[in-house]
């Protein structure tokens, strides 16, 4: 446990919980000081304010760096949720921060893409930052945009390599690890074989095999597998780390355990759908599976259960949201309302899209921490730390946000969720906060939920109800750190990446 200091009045006290970090947990209070965490200890002196936490688990509040947020596409449309929404069920659910993305359009400068798109974010109640997604690596943007958004606090790229407006190619994949690797930017990658998964495409819809579970079909693990092998392989040749987006199957995990053992900077995040959802989610009667149709796309049920290990050996860091809201009754039925498909405008003789055209994503952003600490804590399969560790506190490591974010410790943020451990629920939209008209887990019972949320210091969330003002939330400008330092070993020794650009 931290030393206590006493040296003024706290402005907040939170006393007698029972404090989650990522190494350990224990019974004290917390008291907060211009929104940051200014003392623990046992018997601190009051505060104005003073929250009896006992029976309570205090955990760092979620930090979510995986969100698709009111992104706008080239077409003309934005996506129906909102910062100020989105905002709201992240805090709801104990996420207190998120990073999200800012797209650029292929043949657009980052500039003139989406306009005004970092503005909009200005909305958001939950301190926020970005990944820039790059899409279109030209010399202007890898060496004059790219260095210009790091220096603004935009440290982390994010790159596809599937989806046929977004996707990369190896060659440029190189040319965006190289500037990551020159700047001290870390690289996130959607790992799924664009070429694999349209060649099984047209093959389905040859065979007259139009359902949402054939979007599983399309996209077996063998193909993610590969994409993954070939992010990693190609990041070790650049010698630039890497972070592994949504890894939905073990052939993926063990790509990155290997590595890992060889030494490699890769690290792996998962997502709640793949360790609670399947295969029979997206064979729901109805168009019903349409709404587990995200990508790298669900797995069969034993799946399940690979990844929890792959949680506990520690080959996945993290667990985000891919919050990526599309409202069944709209936006899941019209293949223009996203980027996010492989395929035209199929569809099926009852009117629905065909599975390849449905836009791909499930909304999460409010059930992230919920599930998991339901079905990780309270049935036994993670302790608190681990669930500290995969929810804020790896998260805040792999982006630059350590020491301020996902830790309870003088100095940092005083960002908290109080949880009530025996908290009997069961999800439904109706008392979510997002824009979207369903949730994946509608009915599910889990125990344990955010009684009281606390952002900065200021009460975000009590009872349920989200007190914090759009607009409250603050831009997370992210400096330098060690973490994204290269390892030194490159092929021969030549260091290519070293080499400044020929322009
Ligand atoms: N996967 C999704 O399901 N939605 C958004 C983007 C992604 O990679
Ligand atoms: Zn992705
Ligand atoms: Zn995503």
């Amino acid at each position: 446990m931290p030393p206590a200091s006493h040296d003024r009045d706290f402005d907040l006290v939170v006393r007698g919980g029972l404090l989650a970090t990522a190494a350990e947990t224990f019974e004290a209070d917390l008291a907060i000081r211009d929104g940051r965490i200014a003392a623990i200890g046992r018997a601190l002196r009051p505060g104005a304010e003073e929250i009896d936490a006992k029976g309570l688990v205090v955990t760092p509040g979620g930090l979510d760096p995986h969100c698709h947020i009111e992104e706008p596409s080239e077409a003309g449309g934005v996506q129906e949720e909102s910062f100020a929404s989105g905002s709201a069920a992240a805090l709801a659910g104990g996420t207190t921060s998120f990073i999200c993305f800012v797209p650029q359009w292929k043949g657009h400068p980052i500039a003139r893409t989406a306009p005004g798109y970092e503005a909009r974010a200005r909305a958001s109640r939950a301190d926020y930052g970005f990944h820039q997604i790059i899409t279109d690596p030209t010399p202007e943007v890898l060496e004059r945009e790219v260095p210009a958004l790091v220096a603004r606090g935009i440290r982390s790229l994010k790159v596809f390599l599937t989806y046929d407006p977004l996707r990369l190619t190896d060659g440029q994949y190189l040319e965006v690890l190289a500037t990551a690797r020159r700047l001290g930017a870390l690289v996130t990658v959607h790992c799924e074989n664009f070429d694999a998964i349209g060649w099984r495409i047209r093959a389905l819809l040859a065979a007259g095999l139009t359902d949402p579970l054939q979007h599983a079909w399309a996209r077996p693990p063998v193909v993610e597998r590969e994409a993954t092998h070939r992010a990693i392989a190609l990041a070790e040749l650049v010698d630039q780390p890497i972070q592994i987006f949504h890894v939905s199957c073990d052939e993926a995990a063990e790509e990155i355990a290997r590595a890992r053992a060889r030494g490699v900077k890769v690290w792996g995040e998962t997502c709640p759908q793949y360790l609670t959802l399947s295969t029979e989610d997206l064979a729901r009667p109805d168009f019903e599976g349409a709404k587990a149709v995200c990508s790298p796309a669900l797995r069969a049920p034993a799946e399940r259960e690979r990844i929890w290990a792959r949680i506990a050996d520690g080959t996945l860091d993290i667990v985000s949201s891919d919050h990526c809201g599309f409202s069944f009754a709209t936006a899941k039925r019209d293949p223009g309302s996203s980027g996010y498909g492989q395929g035209g405008a199929e569809a099926r003789p009852d009117g629905m899209p065909a599975f390849n055209a449905i836009p791909n994503g499930v909304p999460g952003i409010e059930t992230r921490l919920p599930l998991l600490f339901s079905e990780g804590v309270s049935k036994g399969r993670i302790d608190l730390p681990t669930f500290v560790r995969l929810t804020s506190a790896n998260a805040a490591r792999l982006f630059g946000l350590a020491g301020r974010k996902g830790t309870l410790a003088p100095g940092a943020d005083a960002d908290l969720v109080l949880w009530d451990p025996s908290a009997e629920r069961r999800i439904r939209n109706a008392a979510l906060h997002h824009a979207i008209d369903y949730t994946p887990w509608e009915g599910l019972a889990v125990t344990g939920w955010p009684a009281t949320v606390i952002r900065r210091g200021e009460v975000a969330v009590r009872d349920g109800a989200v007190l914090a003002e759009p607009g409250s939330g603050r831009f997370l400008a992210r400096g330098p750190y060690p973490l994204v330092r290269p390892t030194g070993r490159v092929p021969d020794g030549f260091d290519a990446a070293a080499v400044p650009p020929r322009s």
